[in-house]
């Protein structure tokens, strides 16, 4: 056989094989409006679209299926990728799944219906802002910390996934403070902490308190970010 045709067949071989478990993979964004097509039964499985009734057996309340066609659709329940059951995995990068059945009775013989499987990747949007779990963080630094020390500044969260997660912070201090205090973000297995550095020496009794304001933003586009006071309490030395 030439090389031409056997990369031709095995291409047909594998557009014909689908996903590994041989079960129907549709893909959709979370959060679209009702009547989003998602997938049409009949017409992408080869299946037949008169005579019979397409039935959504499991799948509600976020899918409606049209009985003739077998049409997928969104429903007024939106598809919420951060409060579906089988999508809150701590590992944030796994792709979510819903899972749907579809039975397909043949209305001119009188058979027991057919039942098709599928599942819908649920794609993640940004539509939720990175959140500090206050709006006023207060960090405590002892009046002779030396220079370069770090100190950490609670993390901001947010629900999406991946690069639609916190990407990165910044920090933002009046003339007074800005000689005094540096941000550095660190990386840790994937995630972004934060750490305030001390780059000049603190006196109590000159100034006993700064506040600065920190920012966290996402790495989605369009871009969300959220801040907070991050307010820097000069203490006794220690
Ligand atoms: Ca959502
Ligand atoms: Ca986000
Ligand atoms: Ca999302």
């Amino acid at each position: 056989m030439e090389l031409n045709s056997r990369v031709i067949l095995l291409l047909v071989v594998l557009l014909h094989c689908g996903p590994a478990d041989g079960s129907i993979l549709y893909r959709v964004q979370e959060e679209q409006p009702p009547n989003t097509l998602i997938g049409s039964l009949a017409a992408d499985q080869g299946l037949p679209d008169s005579g019979h009734l397409y039935k959504l057996e499991v799948g509600a309340p976020y899918l409606r299926v049209d009985g003739n066609t077998g049409d997928i659709f969104t429903t007024e329940i939106p598809i919420d990728r951060e409060t579906l059951r089988d999508c809150r995995s701590p590992v944030k990068s796994k792709p979510c799944y819903l899972e749907f059945e579809v039975s397909v009775t043949d209305l001119l013989q009188n058979q027991s219906p057919r039942l098709i499987e599928g599942r819908i990747e649920v794609q993640d949007i940004n539509d939720n802002t990175p959140q500090f779990p206050l709006s006023v963080l207060t960090i405590s630094v002892p009046e002779n910390t030396v220079m370069g020390a770090l100190f950490s500044i609670p993390v901001a969260t947010d629900r999406d996934s991946e690069r639609n997660g916190v990407a990165d912070y910044a920090l933002t201090a009046g003339p007074d403070a800005a000689t005094l205090f540096g941000l550095q973000v660190a990386d840790d297995r994937g995630g972004k902490l934060p750490q305030l550095i001390v780059l000049g020496n603190l006196d109590r009794e000159l100034k006993d308190s700064y506040d600065l304001t920190i920012k966290a933003v996402d790495g989605g586009n369009p871009q969300r970010y959220s801040q907070a006071l991050l307010r820097v309490v000069v203490t006794g030395r220690q």
